[in-house]
């Protein structure tokens, strides 16, 4: 297997960053790719070398597979990292990447085309022991079958598009009356947002958490889990506040959900990060999805672990083994994740300008990934996530002190930003004792902004 000596990281932005860092530390070569509209932007100064591939518009650009694969032929580079996001889950992507002989540092084409249906997805990780939602076995066809399997499953119960995502294609049946209204509207969100109208039917969780398992497998069948991540505060399905280990989890419920995670991906000879996703609810496990990237929470995890999961992930792509076994790995105190928007509260406007000022914390304890700087001008074009402040310590509650001090330390001038969310958020008696769910931030939202 080769070992590369430059990689090209398809993506911008604070996670284009993070890849770069990760190769410069291991030698590695780093290629940024660009839009016209990121001529000035960090990634671009931040790599070795760098190629313009298209116009600001992403599909134009950073979702442009032809140019991307130019790219890789006229710099050299063996292998694309996607980040986050753009082609990181496009097994057509990987698909091609493989027929050029570029490597990609991510899941096999087919792992990232069984978990990007939901109903694939979850058929396997059921036969793989991962406990999952109740409800329909497979694609429910018509509205006679979707009564059928509600009366048996009790109301509520979701209706799920099998190509969901973003909280598009999902509706909710509370009793039989709703049910040709959720249906068929579920039904037509999948067909028109993704151009496929199969879905099927769980039982309808009330108040969730959603706890998600970061995996790790080397492809070969060896496989580790680092814990979970509790990602419950968001609002609209954008995550804003994330942290590892999950308030709720102990150590053995830890160790039990995550070894039938780590099995399962060992069982299907997955390789590189992944993430299963449950519900959790009365101290039980419900699988509902598998992410087969790096997710933007990731340091949250590498900070109680004290891993680099991009080093792992560029590793195994390599073909060589993963740095560390099960056994090897120990929760170390405890990580909060905030997420910084260029957006105006209380509606959380987008909000792209001039950067005047920019002044990151530091200090013990404290992970800013941002790509800004100061006289930054943050394009309208892309996604308004502009910056994570990650905070470790040595338990929850000095995380959440850390936290308090390192965003008075922030200064992020020029544009609105969600940082004064979070100065709301840490006078919260729910968030200093963890007691929230999936519902929490949206109806806090509801009572506090506006
Ligand atoms: C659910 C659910 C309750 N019961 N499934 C939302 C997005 C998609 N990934 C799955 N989602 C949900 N599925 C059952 N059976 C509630 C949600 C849900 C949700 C899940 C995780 C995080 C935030 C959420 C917000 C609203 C609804």
């Amino acid at each position: 297997m080769p070992v590369f000596d430059k990689i090209l990281v398809a993506n911008r932005g604070e996670i284009a960053l993070r890849v770069i860092r990760a190769a410069r530390e291991m030698g590695i070569k780093s290629v940024a790719v660009h839009s016209t509209a990121d001529t000035d932007a960090m990634h671009v100064r931040m790599a070795d070398e760098s190629v313009c591939i298209g116009p600001p518009t992403s599909t134009d650009s950073y979702l442009s597979v032809p140019a991307l694969v130019a790219a890789c032929e006229i710099t050299g580079a063996q292998a694309i990292h996607p980040g986050y996001g753009f082609l990181s889950e496009n097994a057509k992507f990987v698909q091609v990447l493989e027929d050029h002989e570029i490597a990609f540092i991510g899941p096999t084409a087919e792992h990232i085309r069984v978990m990007g249906d939901k109903i694939t997805a979850k058929d396997t990780m059921k036969r793989l022991g991962v406990p999952c939602v109740p409800g329909s076995d497979g694609g429910v066809p018509d509205l006679e079958t979707a009564r059928e399997v509600a009366e048996k499953i009790g109301y509520p119960v979701i209706i799920k598009a099998t190509a969901g995502g973003g909280g598009k294609g999902m509706k909710v049946a509370k009793n039989a009356e709703d049910m040709e209204n959720a249906f068929l509207t579920a039904r037509a969100e999948g067909k028109s947002n993704f151009g496929n109208d199969e879905v099927y039917i769980e039982k309808y969780l009330t108040t969730p958490r959603h706890i998600e398992i970061q995996v790790f497998g080397d492809g070969k069948g060896g496989a580790v889990h680092l814990g979970e991540r509790d990602c419950s505060l968001q609002r609209r399905h954008q995550k804003v506040f994330e942290e590892a280990p999950g308030p709720s989890i102990d150590a053995n419920t830890r160790a039990r959900i995550g070894k039938i995670c780590a099995d399962a991906v060992a069982g299907i000879n997955y390789i590189g990060a992944g993430t299963i996703e449950f519900l959790f609810e009365n101290g039980e496990f419900y699988f509902i999805e598998m992410n087969t990237r790096l997710q933007v929470e990731h340091p949250v995890t590498e900070a109680i672990f004290g891993v680099d999961l991009v080093r792992e992930q560029i590793r195994v792509a390599e073909g060589l083994p993963m740095s560390f076994t099960q056994d090897d790995l120990e929760v170390q105190g405890h990580a909060i994740e905030i997420r910084i928007n260029a957006e105006k509260l209380p509606n959380f406007a987008p909000c792209p300008g001039r950067i005047s000022q920019y002044h990151a914390p530091g200090g013990l304890g404290v992970r800013m990934d941002s790509a800004l700087y100061d006289g930054y001008s943050i394009p309208p074009y892309y996604d308004s996530l502009i910056g994570k402040l990650i905070v470790h310590g040595r338990d929850r509650g000095e995380a959440l002190s850390r936290l308090d001090r390192a965003l008075s330390e922030l200064i992020v001038d020029g544009i609105d930003t969600t940082v004064p969310l979070f100065h709301a958020l840490l006078q919260e008696a729910d968030i200093h004792s963890g007691e929230y769910n999936i519902h929490w931030l949206e109806r806090w939202l509801d009572e506090n902004m506006d």
